[in-house]
């Protein structure tokens, strides 16, 4: 049950350093009780209603049917007074004697949300201000023996900010703050709760992570900081660094005693007695392991993890133990000055490595609904698609930890921002210390973790002070002070603490400088290019206008219809109904799908035909994206879609739905980011066909076959060649005049497979030659057979013609399909598994099937 005070798992965090990084805590906690209860309320009423934590108002309002569904219809709009209010939450909980006995008590909240004034037995404890920080308080002196009372009360955000707001003298450039006041960039409190250009404004309060209670003796963790020191082929040498506290009055003779496991085996221990004084102590052990076995990130091998285990005892008895999970490995981001401009490139274990991956915005607007089952589908979601790379993005939150735990079994490496985005922020001296405090405590808590590449200082927060016009709309004095409050908070202050807490590079803040207006600047860092979009610039220029690393791009869709149908009724299946626009949140969005739509497509009349073909263009247009940047490595080393989840069931550039259903963008993503990848393009009157690798084994006598095959199903021609792939490079396999594929250029598509030395085919790619408008697609109905058990249905289908961009539906949220929104080729049969827990033998599931030529 989430209603109780858990007191369950702990972690522990630094009281010498006053802060609360974390990792994992085998102490014992004690558990008081089970069966504390929580109650809320809104703060000028009387009436206390059942709560549950960790949680939000929301949730609780939600729960108890005080708010209608936000995500449905409109009801955005009517939950909105929900920010304006103060609430209070209350537990009480039993202590005995003995418990009272141990010579310390911590009361650990891992996040409150975000203004909260915590109480125990009648004393103010803390004040806090900050929804990414944890605090850990000593709260022994306060505990009394029976009945204990804990009340917090949550001050309204925007009652809060409001002084601060309006005594700044202007209001600050965060369009994406759906209110008039825009109060959020004073408040360290998720940016995208205000709202934003996919999002819902949901502004929440509450305990919004576990809330813990521990009772010590002897002696306490507070930090566990294991660094690599140096790391060979045939020795890793660590230095694991404590924060120890010894709890007693006297000085204390601990043993210190220091594991590192493998796979459950004992690699390495090392024990060292010590003599603590009263108070913190800091200290370290050396650590070598042999035969290291490293972690590698996906595609590379196994994402091999030791546990590094520190155990502290008094007198022959064992009074504090802390572990954390450690990958052997080198990251480094190589952002140096080359004869094009500036390189960005992560070399991992000391390879160029090819980023292939999206951003990640926090997965729904009320945080705690994101239970472990969706994180573990996430990352499924991320390695299917072949993706080696997350980035975390600056407007939501630093995500939980077991978040980065599964990144690091995972192998995938996460691009961490701090949290902030698309607007200037303040700087006065209470603001930093504030940031100070948050960027501490999140650095400590996460630098243990194999998958963490590197900090970046923020989302676009240059690129607006440069280029979004500020300069004019607020003039010179202010925006000098958004520059100098930039350099204070991006290039001094962040930057300083991740210095002083952590070996990883930090920069300032995505993009690198680039900005898509001006191109020059894309051969410096990494680039966000809003051409493609923003610029109405067609897909194509994605070919030339080539960054160093693509860390943004993207285009919207409409999510699928199954997923419009949770928050939408038949009424409203209109692109511009007053509920789809409610789901729209880009002014501009729904123009700019139709302005592409039109240019390459046939744009449908029926808005679910619309919807379709809008997410067909969305996956093509993306991938050719992923093909141009992967064909021109080394310059450009890296490609991250925006935005890889959606917060809510909305419009917007996400590749999987609020829901878990996949995009054809993501499907997409899948396909282009295969470890070998056949691309082939038409460039100045030559028709090439690039073999694209990032797998670090090459392929030797390897043959390339092709067949030029019309809509029908005849062979026109077909040719082979041998060739062979280089380990992590590209090869032009192939290259002749486009003059040789003139035949039936708008009714013959080219089939490419790759086959190894052994036949075994390792690629496999389908290419046309003109815009699916410009094809003379044909007529045809696909034929579907489907074998039924519990959990999955087999579907096999066929077709005598061509069925283009083949989108197979059926009304069950998240259902997995083996393959979708594919090219059925003429005469070829099809399997694809969808599976489900939901899918039983004998369910009737319509399941359905439409490709392009259907639309019109
Ligand atoms: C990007 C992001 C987001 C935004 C997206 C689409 O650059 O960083 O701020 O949602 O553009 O506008």
């Amino acid at each position: 049950m989430k209603n109780i005070l858990a007191l369950t798992a702990l972690s522990l965090g630094s009281l010498c350093a006053s802060d609360g990084a974390m990792a994992a805590n085998t102490v014992r906690p004690i558990a008081l009780s089970d069966t504390a209860t929580w109650y809320f309320k809104e703060a000028t009423q009387t009436e206390w209603l059942p709560a549950v934590v960790p949680g939000t108002v929301h949730d609780d309002l939600l729960r108890l049917n005080l708010i209608p569904d936000p995500f449905f219809g409109t009801n955005e709009d009517s939950v909105q007074w929900v920010e304006d209010k103060d609430w209070e939450y209350k537990t009480t909980f039993t202590i005995t004697p003995d418990q009272l006995a141990h010579d310390e008590a911590i009361l650990n909240f891992e996040g409150l949300d975000t203004f909260a004034d915590i109480y125990l037995n009648g004393a103010l404890l803390k004040r806090t201000q900050n929804m990414f920080v944890g605090y850990e308080i000593p709260v022994k002196a306060y505990l009394q023996p029976g009945v204990n009372r804990l009340n917090l009360l949550f001050h309204s955000p925007m009652k809060q900010a409001m002084g601060q707001f309006l005594s700044a003298g202007f209001t600050y450039p965060a369009d994406n703050d759906h209110r008039k006041e825009r109060v959020s960039i004073f408040t360290r409190k998720a940016p995208y709760s205000y709202g934003w250009d996919w999002g819902i404004r949901l502004a929440t309060s509450g305990i919004w992570r576990p809330v813990t209670l521990s009772f010590h003796d002897q002696v306490k963790i507070d930090d566990l900081y294991i660094r690599q020191q140096s790391l060979t082929d045939k020795e890793a040498r660590l230095n694991v660094r404590f924060e120890l506290q010894n709890l007693t009055d006297k000085p204390t003779a601990a043993t210190l005693r220091l594991t590192g496991t493998l796979d459950g085996k004992q690699q390495v221990q090392k024990e060292q007695t010590i003599r603590l004084e009263p108070g913190c102590s800091v200290d370290s052990l050396q650590l070598s392991i042999n035969d290291p076995q490293r972690w590698m990130p996906r595609g590379w091998g196994k994402a091999n993890l030791y546990d590094i285990a520190l155990t502290v005892e008094v007198d022959g008895k064992e009074v504090a133990q802390k572990q954390h999970r450690f990958g052997l490995r080198t990251v480094r981001l190589v952002h140096e000055p080359d004869s094009a401009g500036r390189s960005f490139y992560f070399e991992v274990n000391g390879k160029r490595l090819f980023a292939k991956g999206s951003n990640y915005i926090p997965d729904d607007a009320l945080l705690n609904r994101v239970d472990s089952a969706r994180y573990r589908r996430m990352f499924r979601d991320m390695t299917e698609a072949n993706m080696n790379m997350i980035r975390i993005w600056g407007g939501g939150v630093y995500e939980n930890d077991y978040f980065y735990d599964l990144a690091d079994e995972n192998g995938i490496l996460v691009w961490q921002d701090f949290m902030f985005g698309c607007t200037a922020y303040p700087h006065d001296p209470a603001f930093l210390e504030n940031v100070k405090e948050e960027a501490r405590y999140n650095i400590r808590r996460l630098r243990n973790h194999a998958s963490l590449a590197l900090w970046c200082g923020n989302n676009e927060v240059e690129e607006g002070i440069k280029y979004w016009g500020w300069q004019k709309k607020y003039g010179k004095e202010i925006h000098d002070s958004f520059v100098k409050g930039y350099d204070i908070l991006f290039r001094e202050v962040l930057k300083d603490q991740v210095a002083q807490y952590d070996d990883r590079q930090y920069v300032h803040g995505s993009p690198f400088s680039a900005n898509w207006g001006r191109i020059p600047s894309l051969a410096s860092g990494d680039s966000h290019y809003w051409g493609v979009w923003y610029g109405q610039q067609p897909f194509e220029i994605l070919d030339t206008n080539v960054p160093r690393f693509m860390s943004e791009f993207g285009f919207q869709s409409f999510p699928e219809m199954k997923t419009i149908a949770t928050f939408a009724g038949p009424e409203d299946l209109e692109i511009e109904s007053t509920v789809m626009n409610k789901h729209q949140k880009s002014s501009i969005g729904n123009h700019l799908i139709k302005t592409y739509m039109e240019r390459d497509y046939i744009v449908p009349a029926k808005f679910e035909d619309f919807v379709y073909v809008g997410l067909v263009l969305q996956g093509q247009g993306m991938r050719h994206g992923f093909e141009a940047h992967r064909r021109n490595r080394p310059y450009c080393e890296g490609t991250l879609y925006w935005q890889f989840n959606d917060s809510w069931p909305v419009v917007s550039w996400a590749g999987v739905d609020y829901w878990g259903n996949w995009k054809a963008l993501h499907y997409q993503a899948q396909r282009a980011f295969e470890p070998i990848l056949i691309n082939a393009i038409e460039e100045k009157g030559q028709f090439n066909v690039y073999l694209l690798s990032d797998s670090l084994a090459p392929v030797e006598n390897a043959r390339l076959s092709w067949q030029q095959i019309d809509f029908a199903g005849k062979l026109i021609q077909k040719g082979s060649l041998k060739t062979s792939v280089p380990a992590n490079g590209n090869v032009l396999a192939m290259s002749v005049a486009s003059g040789d594929f003139a035949q039936k250029r708008n009714s013959s598509f080219v089939l490419f497979t790759l086959k190894d030395a052994k036949g075994k085919e390792i690629g496999r790619t389908v290419y046309f030659f003109e815009k699916p408008k410009d094809l003379a697609l044909p007529q045809v109905t696909v034929r579907k057979q489907m074998k039924q058990r519990d959990g999955s249905i087999e579907l096999t289908l066929s077709a005598d013609r061509l069925a283009k961009d083949l989108f197979i539906e059926i009304p069950i949220q998240g259902a997995r399909f083996t393959d979708n929104f594919f090219d059925l080729l003429p005469g070829e049969k099809r399997k694809v598994i969808i599976t489900s827990p939901e899918i039983r033998k004998n369910g009737d599931y319509p399941v359905t099937v439409r490709h392009l030529r259907e639309t019109y």
